[in-house]
């Protein structure tokens, strides 16, 4: 395997990766009934420490986050701790660790804080039932009031000091992949009428918001962001979309992030409305560091790098399939086919 990908890649003065591999965001919904870490995380993570950057599976960052059984969270002090474990078993082989801070918007379900409703940016339900939980049928999101978009900028700058008390190297904001982030920056759920809705500049204002609020907390050289201008999941995407990335993309570009990263699964999908595929539309339209993810293999991640189609590569499900994956591709070794039924344990 070539040179480009295993040479340190610096993000900024404060962090330097050891490589241009990183490991997706992947959640597993391994935590125990508190949402805690455990230490069979720790060790999974901690086998997996020689990609240059880990991204920890999405942690919520309040109970009404949650959209799935045994996700983590990131605050309360019993999760804070568990998370300890985990960082400090990566770093002590010698890794880097960012924590991803999710929360999902109308993808949540009460069943699981026991509350009444879940928010969204409008009351548009998402079809559907919870995956592995039949008998919860998604509700009718309650629309974020100003006063709770507000609460949730702070607990978003909350999770993220909470993620550096856990010993985490920086944070990835979860603003893809149709949780709440990202339904406010499309217009398929996304139909307020004040401002935080119906133009590019108010649909980005949340997101922004708590962008910011979080690199007020923690520094901007820790803050991550990964979008997806494309809907491909949980929510369709609309022509109008391409301004509201346009938009925010101009925005990101003034402001220092450690790295842009772009939520996809398959990094070959064309979107018309961004005249080809999310990556390319990011790169046009945004100059600094960009990670790139969607079917690559090391192979395939190093050409598009040296097409300079994007500065990293992400990794996940082969990552899930093969814990010493960065060994093996640096020796030229077989990588192990990923398979859903992977999901059942931790290896
Ligand atoms: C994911 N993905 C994902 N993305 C994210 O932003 N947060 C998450 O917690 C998860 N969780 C998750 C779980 C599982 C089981 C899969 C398969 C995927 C998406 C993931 O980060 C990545 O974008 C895709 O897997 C595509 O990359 P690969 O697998 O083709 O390398
Ligand atoms: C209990 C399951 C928890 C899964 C949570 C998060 C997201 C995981 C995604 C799993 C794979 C779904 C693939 C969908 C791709 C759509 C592409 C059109």
């Amino acid at each position: 395997m070539t040179d480009k990908l295993f040479q340190p890649f610096v993000l900024n003065e404060k962090i330097t990766l050891n490589n241009r591999i990183a490991m997706a965001p992947l959640t597993r919904c391994m935590a125990d009934d508190s949402l805690v870490p455990t230490q069979q995380m720790a060790d999974y993570y901690a086998r997996r420490a020689d990609a240059g950057l880990i991204i920890s599976e999405a942690a919520i960052i309040r109970p009404d986050g949650q959209g799935y059984p045994n996700t983590p969270g990131l605050f309360t002090q019993e999760q804070i701790a568990g998370w300890r474990k985990v960082t400090d078993a990566v770093h002590k082989n010698g890794g880097k660790i960012f924590a991803q801070l999710w929360h999902t918007g109308r993808v949540a379900h009460p069943h699981f804080w026991k509350g009444e409703f879940a928010l969204g940016a409008s009351a548009e339900r998402l079809e559907g039932t919870v995956p592995r939980m039949r008998e919860l049928s998604y509700v009718t999101p309650k629309p974020a009031t100003k006063q709770d978009i507000a609460q949730l900028v702070k607990d978003y700058a909350q999770a993220a000091e909470n993620a550096v008390e856990a010993g985490f190297d920086g944070i990835e904001l979860h603003g893809a992949n149709g949780y709440l982030l990202d339904q406010f920056m499309h217009y398929n759920v996304n139909t307020r009428e004040d401002e935080y809705g119906g133009s590019a500049e108010n649909m980005t204002r949340f997101p922004l918001e708590v962008v910011d609020a979080v690199a007020d907390r923690i520094g901007m050289e820790r803050t991550a962001l990964r979008i997806s201008p494309g809907a491909y999941f949980l929510l369709e995407g609309d022509p109008r979309d391409r301004q509201v990335f346009e938009y925010l993309l101009s925005e990101l570009q003034t402001r220092d992030l450690a790295y842009l990263h772009i939520g996809l699964f398959d990094d070959t999908m064309e979107f018309d409305y961004l005249d080809g595929n999310a990556t390319d539309f990011v790169r046009r339209n945004y100059t600094k560091t960009l990670m790139g993810v969607g079917g690559y293999s090391a192979e395939t991640g190093e050409a598009a790098i040296s097409n300079n189609r994007f500065d990293l590569v992400a990794i996940g499900r082969p990552f899930i399939a093969n814990p010493d994956y960065i060994e093996r591709v640096k020796s030229g070794q077989p990588v192990k086919a990923y398979s859903e039924e992977m999901l059942a344990e931790l290896i």
